[in-house]
Order: structure tokens, then sequence, then C-alpha cells
């Protein structure tokens, strides 16, 4: 049982999705972000960090990269099966040369001693699914299906560790109520309802999908999370209203919604305030379906009166501007322990262009997934976002998340593995605090 003895080994390592690393025509998100009279678009002539006509390239670099991961230390990486590389051009139609890439790939990882931990949806998908309606449509739901037995057959060496999706919440607020996300729209509530509805029972099935084939019982299934809570800046009238709104977000975004769905099966859609189980849709109830819960963690979010973010005195910004509250992560672990599911720290970091918050705050990081494990939480891994800069969705290559910072390769360049030496920035001193 291949995965049974990875999962006896706590991960350590960085994650990374491939869209943010180099971008293909048949994404989603890349016909989002190109798209004429596109918010990304009008941004893009003020701010030359929103370019697309570059990127870190992991798709033709990957050695690079991979090499960069086992210089920190690291024995496993997380990254996206991009299914708009996979099948570029629609259902059931394979595209041999990516299959063949990302088998190198793969192979690459085993070669470097990295176990390769898999995401099948991390925000993107092919141009051809948004196009039928996403998931904001429940007769799609059996695409995903399709692609999480393509994946498992084509990749099957390789997957041990899998997870459906990445941050289901994210992706239905920021695209259907934010719309700074694919497929950009504002304020559509009960759209990001059923799009998140239609990912988590995705998710459903293509667990079961993977577990009926020949083989599947073996690779463990889950679900990564964006573990994120909200609160108001202070009491009283003023703050009614950011009082009502962190609820209601944090109850949305963060941790009620998909928990309640995987315990109980209840899709609980609520209002608050309003009353208990008003929206609620009945589920098929029993077991979970979760062989591990992937738990991203990045800050808790202050609102202040007129619903802006704001920090508690004294606190460290990232310049994300999110607060960095290392104990927040004690507290997610504490809370998604009650899945009953081994618990993967499958992204914390911070963007950090001067380099000077990074190592001590992954230290305090660290020190609070060794807390946890130590008060008994089954806690089997950490990943560090990210390995190298990238582009940060509708922020581009203004954040500095990476370990490593990238040079584009001179033209008609050969990707080499030593080439590595020659990307890494000064960040040796995170690198060994994360490792
Ligand atoms: C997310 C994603 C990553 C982000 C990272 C930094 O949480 O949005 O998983 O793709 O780049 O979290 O914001």
């Amino acid at each position: 049982d291949v995965a049974g003895d990875v999962c006896e080994r706590f991960l350590k390592g960085a994650a990374i999705s491939v869209w943010q690393n180099s971008f293909d025509e048949a994404s989603n998100w890349t016909a989002f972000a190109l798209k004429p009279h596109s918010l990304a678009e009008r941004m893009r002539g003020k701010d030359p960090q929103l370019r697309m006509d570059t990127s870190p390239d992991f798709w033709n670099r990957y050695h690079e990269d991979i090499q960069c991961c086992r210089l920190l230390g690291s024995n496993s990486l997380r990254l996206s099966l991009e299914w708009s590389r996979v099948m570029p051009n629609g259902p059931g139609q394979v595209d041999e040369e990516a299959v063949r890439r990302y088998t190198d790939i793969l192979d690459a990882c085993a070669a470097a001693g990295l176990v390769p931990m898999l995401t099948l949806h991390h925000f993107t998908h092919p141009q051809w699914f948004q196009q039928l309606g996403g998931f904001e449509k429940e007769e799609n739901i059996r695409y995903f299906e399709e692609w999480a037995v393509t994946a498992f057959k084509l990749f099957r060496r390789h997957m041990s560790l899998v997870a459906t999706f990445n941050e289901p919440t994210c992706a239905a607020f920021t695209g259907y109520i934010a719309g700074i996300h694919a497929p950009g729209h504002r304020g559509d509530i009960a759209g990001a309802g059923r799009v998140l509805l239609h990912m988590l029972r995705a998710h459903s099935a293509a667990y079961a999908a993977i577990k009926a084939q020949e083989g599947g019982s073996c690779v463990r299934v889950g679900l990564v999370h964006q573990q994120i809570t909200f609160e108001p800046e202070g009491t009283g009238m003023l703050y009614a209203a950011s009082r009502w709104t962190a609820d209601w977000l944090t109850h949305c975004f963060g941790w009620d919604v998909v928990h309640t769905y995987l315990l109980t099966g209840r899709f609980s859609w609520r209002i608050p305030g309003g009353r208990p189980g008003q929206l609620e849709v009945q589920e098929p109830g029993g077991r979970p379906h979760l062989d591990w819960l992937g738990i991203n963690y990045y800050t808790r979010v202050v609102l202040d009166w007129r619903l802006g973010f704001t920090c508690r005195p004294g606190e460290v910004l990232t310049d994300m501007g999110w607060p960095v509250v290392p104990e927040g992560l004690h507290a997610a672990i504490a809370h998604c322990a009650e899945l009953g599911v081994p618990l993967y720290i499958t992204e914390t970091g911070l963007a950090d262009g001067a380099d000077d918050r990074r190592a001590p705050l992954i230290a305090a990081y660290w020190e609070q997934v060794a807390r946890a494990v130590a008060d008994g939480y089954d806690v089997r891994g950490f990943f560090y976002w990210t390995l190298v800069d990238n582009y940060e969705w509708h922020l581009g290559y203004n954040m500095k998340f990476g370990l490593f910072e990238w040079l584009e390769a001179p033209a008609n360049a050969q990707p080499h593995p030593a080439a590595a030496a020659q990307r890494a920035r000064a960040t040796a001193a995170a690198s060994k605090a994360a490792c």
C-alpha cells in the first residue's frame, strides 16, 4: 500500500499550482484574464505586473523547480494537474503530449525523492467546461468525475495523495460575489451558493469514482479547505454591519459550509440571523467522502465599521495586507480535527517582497504545527506557499510568496538542473526555517 506508506511519513515541502507558474491557452483563467475589456486588461495598461506574456514557466523548467524544492530538504511537492492541459479540447479527448509532460514531471519528482501531492482543481478548469456552464450546472458534475477517473488512470503510478478541489469556498465567492476570480461575476450570491454546492457534490462523486477503480482504494482522496475567520474591529452600533458581515463570511467562506457538508451530508447555506435550516439542502448522509483534509491558513481578517480590512494594533502585515496570526493555525487545526481524518497544512505563507518577514514567520507557523502535533492532533504534513514567485491571480506578479525568484531563461536555453543554483534567491534562511 504505497499510499499507506506515504501517509506514515510527515510530508514537508512547497505547494504550487501549475497555472500560476505557466499559463495554458485552454484554461478558463487564461480566457478570463485576457478577456477584452476585463478588469485585468484595463489594469494591465496601468500595471506591468499583470503582464501574461511571460511566466516562471514550470511547464518547461520543471527540472529547475524540482531541484529547488529538493534543495530545501523537502520530501514532497504539492502541485496541480491542470485539467485544461490534459483535456484542452473537450471531454474524453486527452492530449498525449501533455500526458507525457506530466509523466516526466512526476517521474522527476520521484527521482528527486519528492512525493507528489496532486490537486485536480486549483481554481482552473478548461474553457470548454466553463462554456458548458461550469459548476453552475448540476449536470456538469459528471465531467469533473470523468476528469478524476482519467487522471487516476493516467497517473496512478504517482497518485498516492490527491485533492479534488483547492478551496471551493474561495473559488465560489471570489468568482461569483467579489468578481475578481474567473468567471468574474459580481454580487451573485445565489450563483456562489450553487457553485459551492456543486463543487462539494463533484468532490463526493470523484471520491467515489476513484475508489471504485481497480487499485483506487489505495489512493488517499482529500479536499483542501481555506480556513479563515473574520471578526469586527469593535463593538457597538457602528459595528453592527461589520459584525453581521463577519459572521456571514466566517460561516460561508470558512469552516461551516464545508465542514457541515462533509460530516453530515447537509449543505447549509445560512443567512446570519435567518431561521436555522432555512436554505438547507438534504444530501445523502453517511461516512464523509474524505480520507484527509488539507488546511490552507494565511490569516484572520478584521473588518472595520465600513467593512474594510484592517488589523489589530501591533500586528505584522504581509504585502497582501493580511495580519500574520500564527496561533490561528493551531486553532484551525483544532477545528478541522473534528472531522476525524488526517490533516495536512497544504498552504501557509506570506507575500514578502522585501524578504524581511518570511523567515521568522515560517518559523512561527512551524512552531504552531509542532504544538498541535504535541497536543495529539493528527497533522501529517506542512507545505509552504510557494516555491517560486508566481502569478497571484488578479494581483499578477505584484505579490512575492516564493522562496525563490525567477529570471527569464535566455532564448533557446535547455532546462538543466544546475540552473537551479542561479535561480536561488537570498532566502536561504527562510528555506532553512521551512524545513
Ligand atoms: C489560494 C490559492 C493560492 C494562492 C495563495 C496566496 O489560497 O488562493 O491556493 O493559489 O496563490 O493562497 O494567496
